[in-house]
């Protein structure tokens, strides 16, 4: 009886142990999560004056993405992303106060750039990267 109430009470301190340790894996990193889901990827971002929130993404592997990006500044802004050798992959602009939703695809490994093309918005920070594989 006893020994069964130990055993019973050290399996469910690891259990909360294990959820508390997934629990702050996914608080940590939801970016990385979200990416190990099957199928689609959707990935929320903001566009303000000047950065992109998040600006660092990674993948694990190659591969169709769905970036909603949302325009919360007054100001026009706009997403471009290059591929590993640089040129552009997908442009578009982000009218303000809105959301928009770009679906481009991650062909390679490799790292991909993204920046705002309107005047110095890249130069004054709005600019990121999606890293795909190691
Ligand atoms: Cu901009």
């Amino acid at each position: 009886m006893r020994n069964g109430f130990t055993i019973k009470l050290a399996e469910s301190i690891l259990l909360a142990g294990l959820l508390a340790m997934v629990g702050f894996i996914l608080l940590l990193d939801p970016v990385t999560a979200r990416s190990m889901e099957k199928g689609k990827q959707v990935i929320h971002m903001n566009a303000s004056n000047f950065k992109f929130t998040p600006d660092n993404l990674k993948f694990f592997r190659p591969g169709p993405v769905t970036l909603a990006v949302e325009n919360i500044s007054d100001y026009e802004h706009n997403f471009t992303i290059k591929n590993p050798k640089g040129q552009v992959l997908e442009s578009v602009d982000l009218p303000h106060r809105k959301k928009t939703t770009v679906t481009f695809d991650l062909p390679e490994p490799g790292k991909y750039d993204f920046y705002c093309d309107i005047d110095s918005h890249a130069r004054l920070g709005m600019k990121g990267q999606i890293q795909v594989g190691e």
